[in-house]
């Protein structure tokens, strides 16, 4: 059973996570932003994953501290809870209608971090949620994961729909490029060497440079 729980606290954010990959859809989720909340429930019921989330952040100020790190702690909890990544299906696209919309996420967990992001969103709120900030979430993710991830909307007309479904595609990309393939086990992804130490990428690509002595001295 692949899980991973972590604590990250700075000077803006404290946030507590908790993953299961293999869940039941089940959440608990409070970041202080309910529409935020929304999404990433939804994110946790369609990718079929168990996620605890629990935001401290400086709102007052604005969101983007909150939902920047919310998106490097569910990066960092992937990373630490897929650990080597061997005989996982690693890549996963889902193109997902919402009524009127219709979007597509594609992601690759194979450790190069790259975000392209399209949301149409042309409205500063939906809900409580300033939307700009999807797309900083999305960046945090994609650094602390590994992650390639792409996100389009083709066409739509409302903008609650439009975030909704590439929450709902990121989900179900992520369910199967997590999901693991019985004949691929013994097969590595790319050259890296996961798991990714302390759950960061950032970690991961100092070490890479180091000598492999000196690797050891790293927990795993
Ligand atoms: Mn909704």
């Amino acid at each position: 059973m692949r899980t991973a729980q972590l604590q990250r606290d700075t000077k803006e954010t404290r946030i507590a996570g908790a993953l299961k990959i293999e869940g039941r859809g089940r959440y608990d989720i409070s970041t202080g932003i309910r529409f935020f909340d929304h999404m990433l429930e939804l994110f946790t019921k369609h990718g079929g994953f168990d996620l605890t989330l629990k935001a401290d952040g400086d709102l007052d100020v604005d969101q983007h501290h909150t939902v920047e790190d919310v998106g490097i702690v569910l990066g960092q909890l992937f990373a630490k809870a897929l650990g080597d990544r061997k005989g996982i299906n690693r890549a996963g696209y889902f193109v997902l209608p919402m009524d009127e919309t219709l979007a597509l996420v594609a992601v690759d967990l194979g450790g190069r971090p790259f975000l392209v992001y399209k949301d149409l969103v042309k409205v500063r709120l939906v809900g409580d949620l300033q939307t700009e900030l999807a797309e900083d979430f999305f960046g945090g993710f994609v650094h602390h994961a590994g992650a390639n991830l792409h996100a389009k909307v083709f066409y739509g007309r409302s903008n609650h729909h439009k975030l909704e479904a590439i929450f709902k595609c990121f989900a179900r990309a992520m369910k199967f490029a997590c999901s693991k393939d019985a004949r691929l086990k013994d097969q590595r992804v790319s050259r890296t060497n996961f798991p990714l130490p302390r759950g960061s990428y950032d970690c991961h690509l100092r070490l890479r440079r180091r000598q492999p002595a000196q690797r050891a001295k790293y927990p795993r």
